[in-house]
């Protein structure tokens, strides 16, 4: 089967949570990871399609508050797999009907709900070029994804 790339993003109320760490690296191969401090410019940048919403400023002060890691996870499907291993973006509804998932287990509130994922292919793409300059999706795609499938 095929592995696909996304990025997984740990926010800054999560990135030291050992259960999260040992979900993702359970469940997916890393392919790269980097811890980092964002600046505010950054997250409206990576969030400009929430610009004028309500929770914006929010948010972007909330990314820029502390270190986040930003995570190139490797899975077949990976993009969809692990935005249900997240669950539901808003924590009351995430309790609900996904209480296993991480959101529905350590997320604190609608801000502070511990992770990011990619929510497609194009996305994934921009995101993983975002965080990770250097690496060549194409290059992965075809060197190392033959050898890592089973
Ligand atoms: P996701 O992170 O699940 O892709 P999104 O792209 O709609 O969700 O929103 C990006 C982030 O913005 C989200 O992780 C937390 C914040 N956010 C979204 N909707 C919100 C809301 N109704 N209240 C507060 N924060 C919200
Ligand atoms: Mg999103």
């Amino acid at each position: 089967q095929a592995l696909q790339l996304t990025l997984a993003l740990i926010k800054p109320d999560a990135v030291a949570h050992p259960l999260i760490l040992e979900i993702l690296s359970n469940k997916f191969l890393i392919v790269r990871m980097r811890e980092l401090l964002w600046r505010k410019e950054d997250c409206q940048k990576f969030y400009r399609e929430h610009e004028g919403r309500f929770f914006y400023q929010r948010l972007v002060e909330f990314m820029a508050s502390g270190p986040i890691r930003a995570y190139i996870l490797a899975h077949k499907d990976a993009i969809q797999l692990w935005r249900t291993v997240m669950g539901p973006t808003r924590v009351f509804r995430a309790r609900h009907v996904a209480p296993d998932s991480i959101r529905g287990s350590f997320g604190l509130t609608d801000t502070r709900n511990t992770t990011h994922g990619s929510d497609s292919v194009v996305s994934a793409s921009r995101e993983i070029a975002a965080f990770f300059p250097d690496f060549s999706e194409q290059r992965w795609y075809e060197e190392e994804e033959p050898q890592l499938r089973c």
